[in-house]
């Protein structure tokens, strides 16, 4: 990508959104990062940049944008995650599916254009090893947004196969973060039960004290979704999506952690639907083909994330206050 070409991030108002407007915005300045959100936005997407309200089922729209600010790179994030999904099953299907497409479509009718795509862990499902997930194992999810993204990821690989879209996806674990909260997904629980670590002092958690899940601190996950985006076109040798690992832990272990800063905090567990949710994704990830393809490290354990957050988290609460 030239200096004179642009990056398109569409659903940047997300936790994901969030954190890599802000990351692209601060490397490569404000006028080259433009960010979309069907909703329209306030503070800083807006203020720091150009701020198109986009739908990603209106391609024509998206299309025009793409055209007119000479987008090379287009960051793809608007989706329903699985919690949501479970509940608004058609609706997720068609945003997940029809927005992908939409920007398929246009990158394989322009031409010259580098798209990245998130999966996710819930691709895979019951019949999957869960501990140490391979690459190629097992995939039978038994989630509407696990569906979606598998299905995903077989279009993107035949986009790729097809048409020489260049294409690049990575199977997010759940990902924790403090500058935005996630939404409608089963592995929320990791960044809500910091808020209420410091908001309440407990937290009632939705899932199992022993549910063990895939996770990942969001300066990580954006990392790995710039490296990826950066690497050379033939380091790139799965189309479909890499498995990408960071942390593993239960609910237990994460509160046992955050005791460590605030002793006095108190969890309490009410498991709800999203225990079968989690119960059907594997529990820890083997990301060798990303570590070896394109040099994945990750940096961060559940310790020096659990440090970050509440140092974060604390400063936005000092600062609101003044
Ligand atoms: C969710 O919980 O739905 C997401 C995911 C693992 O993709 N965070």
């Amino acid at each position: 990508m030239s200096s004179a070409d642009n990056i398109l991030i569409l659903g940047s108002g997300g936790q994901i959104g969030t954190d890599l407007v802000h990351t692209l915005r601060t490397e490569l300045g404000g006028d080259r990062v433009i960010a979309a959100d069907v909703k329209d936005q306030e503070g800083y997407l807006k203020e720091s940049g150009p701020f198109f309200k986009l739908d990603v089922m209106d391609g024509q729209a998206i299309a025009d944008v793409i055209k007119a600010n000479k987008v090379k790179h287009v960051y793809l994030l608007a989706a329903l995650l699985s919690a949501t999904a479970e509940q608004k099953m058609k609706m997720a299907w068609k945003l997940n599916m029809e927005g992908l497409f939409n920007v398929l479509d246009i990158a394989k009718e322009l031409g010259g254009m580098r798209i990245f795509w998130p999966s996710s862990i819930a691709v895979f499902g019951p019949t999957t090893p869960r501990v140490n997930t391979p690459q190629f194992t097992t995939m039978e999810p038994t989630t509407v947004y696990g569906i979606s993204k598998q299905a995903g990821e077989r279009w993107c690989e035949y986009y790729f196969n097809k048409f020489g879209v260049d294409v690049r996806s990575i199977r997010y674990p759940g990902l924790i973060s403090y500058k935005a909260q996630p939404g409608g997904g089963t592995t929320d629980y990791a960044v809500d039960i910091y808020h209420q670590a410091l908001d309440k002092g407990s937290y009632n958690c939705f899932l199992k004290e022993d549910t063990a899940l895939p996770m990942m601190y969001m300066p990580d996950a954006i990392r790995a979704t710039l490296e990826l985006m950066n690497a050379d076109a033939d380091k790139i040798k799965i189309r479909s999506s890499y498995n990408l690992a960071g942390i593993s832990f239960t609910p237990r272990e994460i509160a046992n952690e955050i005791k460590k800063h605030i002793p006095e905090f108190q969890i309490s567990y009410e498991p709800d639907f999203r225990q079968a949710i989690a119960d059907s994704w594997p529990m820890s990830i083997d990301d060798t083909r990303a570590q070896d393809d394109w040099g994945w490290v990750p940096y961060y354990d559940m310790a020096s994330m659990t440090k970050d957050m509440l140092l974060h988290l604390k400063e936005a609460r000092m600062s609101a206050e003044h």
